[in-house]
């Protein structure tokens, strides 16, 4: 309290010693009800005009299948990516270029418009971030995204070739080898039907190591490759560093392999679910995988993936497990590498395991038991640090610079416990609003956390906000952890589906571009092979098919007249001629949908069927200069 009321003694004073009205700051406090508390927050979270912010936030966007990206400590929010939902502003799924991204991501052929983005991570060398790449899991049809940092744009949508349901990713190794993923609900491998009954034969978890292509800033889907894992409803999952990198781990619940049947007059999934005390962390060791992974006998082949088998990894002692309290949620591995915490929805205590424990009974090949696949179990206490009592609902955790120190969220009990997982105790907690889900701390995934804030990201925001409807926002709730004691900042709506976990990471770590180079794709990164350059700008026809090469430039689209006959099909590619920052031009032709945004240096292209005869207008979609509404054209369709 004191620091506030020093806070607020120099600001009167500066008040008074400028001469300003000496009454205006208490005057507004008194008008707007406003607390010294309150001043305080403001003064730690305002941003004056032109101030940028010290660290990016990419929050998944939930439902809504995209990314959200906002600045800390403003919250100010900066920019919806679309990923793997069709995004109008920047014609993401209007035009042909962001559609071959989006295809790229066709569940087994079939064209998929929407996503359930959970995870976004960062790019990492010696598990630091670096701002060049972020990826992007989606729930509800197994696949990952690549999002190129240097123009904010996703290039790539890979889809799971034997998942159904995922959860545990994207989570990235170290130094950005692959990028891991890991089931929710267990299904069967192949695309066969089975019945329910087959369920511990059939029905199988997985984990599937993504390849990234670090020079290419793509996954390699060739160098990809799965393990089996049994039907236990695999959860989060978090790769190793320091003294566990090569090593990765995730949740379970359902152990039981309870397969539910309320319509047979069994208890729900809900109740049989969770019989069990335990369930189980699963720990591999990819660095072993990925030499099985190059050897026939190990794998087997499913959709033109290697998929191998749980048997050859047990056998190379690539696999094992350790029960955990029941029904768990979060997995998070310490920055060193050492401590992995792992919390139980159902629990009230978080459990810190200790890898160097783990490891050590590994190689004794000191194992309880065996489950029934065959995978050896480590003793649970013996390789435990401890547990210490948080409260109800415990689910996620992020790290600070401090040694020991660790944030958690606390979901039924609606709070963040500060804690030390090293000596085992409760150091502090705050109220949020309301049950949270994930709790971040800056770069708090990293092997460098960078500390300063967390952020809250609750389910539900109630009576936070003006209603606007049954449907509310989620709010994220800003939280100064300087001091010993936490503090409230600041409160966002979030009015985009549910962001499950935000990933943050210092501003001076991007480098985005500020224009393209003349004629590139941006989804591409390449040099766009239809890019017009001023005075090559043409129409030309290949049977029913019509290209027309085009260029905007302030303050008009040439050609300005396009004539095509009824059924052609049309393809309009344009070019921002443009060298100016933030001098983006947007292409769209009325009753066509189709849309482009084309930034400076940009080329882009739509594409669609002529198929109505008339006169119809294309024009700017951006407020480009003063002669912005001058900038059109008409295309004439005639029905030869
Ligand atoms: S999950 Cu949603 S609150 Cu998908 Cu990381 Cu835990
Ligand atoms: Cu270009 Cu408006």
């Amino acid at each position: 309290m004191s620091k506030v009321r020093n806070v607020f003694l120099l600001f009167s004073l500066f008040v008074f010693v400028t001469g300003a009205s000496a009454s205006t700051l208490q005057d507004i406090m008194k008008q707007r009800n406003l607390s010294e508390k309150d001043i305080l927050a403001a003064a730690k979270t305002y941003q004056p005009s032109g101030r940028k912010d010290e660290f990016i936030t990419f929050s998944s966007g939930g439902q809504s299948g995209q990314v959200i990206v906002y600045g800390v400590p403003s919250m100010r929010i900066y920019k919806y990516i679309g990923v793997f939902t069709p995004e109008p502003w920047q014609g993401y799924g209007y035009d042909n270029e962001s559609k071959k991204v989006l295809e790229g991501g066709n569940f087994r052929g079939k064209k998929i418009t929407w996503g359930d983005s959970h995870h976004p991570a960062l790019t990492e060398k010696n598990g630091e971030y670096v701002g060049d790449y972020l990826f992007i899991n989606d729930k509800a049809n197994p696949r990952i995204a690549v999002i190129d940092l240097k123009d904010f744009e996703t290039v790539q949508i890979v889809t799971n070739p034997i998942m159904k349901s995922e959860h545990g990713g994207a989570f990235v190794t170290p130094n950005s080898e692959y990028i891991i993923e890991a089931t929710q609900y267990a299904a069967p491998l192949d695309d066969q039907w089975h019945p329910i009954e087959d369920y511990e034969n059939s029905f199988r978890g997985a984990l599937t190591m993504w390849k990234f292509d670090y020079d290419k800033g793509r996954i390699n889907t060739d160098k990809s490759f799965s393990l089996e894992l049994p039907p236990y409803m695999q959860d989060l999952s978090d790769a190793g560093k320091g003294v566990s990198n090569g090593w990765g781990f995730i949740n379970s619940f359902n152990s039981e392999m309870y397969t539910g049947g309320i319509e047979k007059g069994l208890p729900p999934f809900e109740a049989g679910m969770s019989r069990n005390d335990n369930d189980y962390l699963h720990i591999f060791n990819w660095k072993i995988l990925e030499k099985l992974a190059e050897d026939e006998k190990n794998y087997k082949i499913y959709n033109g993936h290697r998929v191998i088998s749980m048997e050859a990894a047990i056998k190379a002692g690539a696999l094992f497990l350790i029960p955990e309290p029941k029904s768990p949620h979060g997995v998070d591995v310490s920055p060193d590498g050492r401590f992995l915490i792992v919390c139980g929805k159902l629990d009230t205590h978080a459990s810190v395991y200790d890898f160097n424990k783990i490891k050590g009974l590994i190689d004794k090949k000191e194992f309880i038991g065996k489950d029934p696949y065959g995978i050896p179990i480590l003793d649970m206490k013996k390789t435990l640090h401890g547990q210490v009592e948080l409260g109800l609902g415990p689910l996620h955790s992020s790290f600070v610079p401090e040694e020991g120190v660790l944030y958690t969220s606390l979901y039924v009990d609606s709070q963040i416990v500060k804690w030390d997982y090293k000596n085992l105790k409760v150091l502090d907690r705050i109220n949020v609003h309301y049950n949270i889900g994930h709790v971040d701390a800056m770069e708090g995934k990293s092997a460098k956390p960078a500390g300063k804030y967390v952020i809250a990201l609750n389910k539900l925001s109630i009576d936070r906000f003006n209603p606007v409807g049954p449907l509310h926002p989620q709010n994220h709730q800003l939280i100064d952890i300087t001091g010993p004691k936490m503090e409230l900042l600041y409160d966002m709506p979030i009015p985009l589906g549910e962001p499950h976990d935000v990933v943050t990471i210092a501003a001076s770590k991007l480098k985005p571009k500020k224009t393209y180079d003349m004629g590139s794709d941006s989804r591409t990164g390449k040099p766009h092979p239809d890019a017009t350059l001023a005075g090559s700008e043409r129409i030309e026809r290949n049977g029913k098919n019509v290209k027309v090469y085009a260029t905007m430039v302030r303050s008009h689209i040439n050609p300005e007249h396009i004539t095509v006959n009824k059924g052609d099909v049309v393809t309009i590619v344009v070019t921002n001629l443009e060298r100016a920052q933030d001098e983006t031009h947007g292409f769209g032709v009325d009753g066509m949908n189709v849309h482009a945004s084309v930034e400076p240096g940009k080329t882009a292209s739509v594409t669609f069927v002529a198929d109505q005869e008339g006169v119809f207008p294309y024009y700017c979609t951006e407020f480009c200069s003063a002669l912005h509404l001058e900038m059109m054209g008409y295309l004439f369709v005639k029905d030869p």
